[in-house]
């Protein structure tokens, strides 16, 4: 079945997915390895590859030597349409609903729209909400658009509503990379509970209680990336925690 087919029977369950996010500019392939080695034990469900800014061409690489080393699906994360690679297996191909470039609404589509057609690669329509989180991420000085104000729940839930509404599949909340502290969980719930297509919740995850947090309040797929490139421990700690909230689902079934 296809990815997105295969997330939502997951999510019909109830189930967590855990998200790793590989920015090629952070990580080198030392680095990379290591973390390929610690989710064969410790189990993730996707990696992203992707960031705002690519500053060397490391992503080909990259997702190569997860590719030959790895069953994980890579899905791409990408903040241009020049970051197309056809060796990934999708692509979270993000419209930008929380803001108003039209660059980054659909612009940047246009031009990629070929290419993903002529690629393999299984297309999973994103609707992308930045939030902010304390100070301005490179997201959003890249993309040129105001992030959604933290404490403002329902702006957050008509935007993801509307999204649905005009078809996208997935919804991401994303405090940013790096953020000073993860989206609030009442803005996660508000979410949750105005659409049906499943949660990507990122942004500042960098302890189990922060994750646990995300988890509770209604994400899906949490996604973590600066914290397990600095402390590669913790991809076994969250891998855990989601496992945990899993296996606490299925008992009580
Ligand atoms: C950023 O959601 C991702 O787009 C992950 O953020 O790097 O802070 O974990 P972190």
């Amino acid at each position: 079945s296809s990815l997105y087919e295969a997330l939502c029977k997951r999510r019909a369950r109830g189930q967590k997915s855990l998200a790793v996010l590989l920015d090629p500019d952070h990580l080198n392939e030392a680095g990379c390895r290591h973390l390929l080695e610690l989710s064969e034990s410790h189990p993730i469900d996707y990696f992203f590859v992707g960031g705002s800014l690519v500053m060397n061409s490391h992503q080909a690489s990259l997702i190569r030597l997860i590719k030959s080393r790895s069953a994980v699906p890579v899905l791409l994360f990408p903040s241009h349409s020049l970051h197309l690679d056809s060796q990934a297996d999708g692509i979270l191909l993000l419209s930008l609903i929380s803001g108003r470039n039209p660059e980054f609404l659909i612009g940047q589509h246009v031009i990629a729209a070929p290419l993903l057609r002529a690629s393999e690669l299984q297309i999973l329509p994103t609707g992308y909400m930045l939030v902010d989180t304390g100070r301005q991420t490179t997201a959003s000085y890249i993309s040129g658009t105001t992030p959604l104000p933290y404490d403002k729940p329902n702006i957050a839930a008509c935007t993801a509503m509307a999204g649905e509404q005009l078809g996208l599949r997935l919804m991401y909340l994303d405090g940013g990379s790096g953020a000073m502290y993860p989206v609030a969980p009442a803005m996660i719930r508000a979410v949750r509970h105005a659409v049906d297509v499943p949660l990507i919740v990122g942004g500042g995850i960098n302890t189990a209680e922060k994750a646990q947090t995300a988890l509770a309040a209604g994400a899906d797929v949490l996604v973590v990336g600066n914290h397990i490139e600095k402390n590669p421990d913790f991809l076994p700690e969250v891998s855990r925690i989601v496992r945990t909230f899993n296996s606490v689902l299925d008992l009580s079934m």
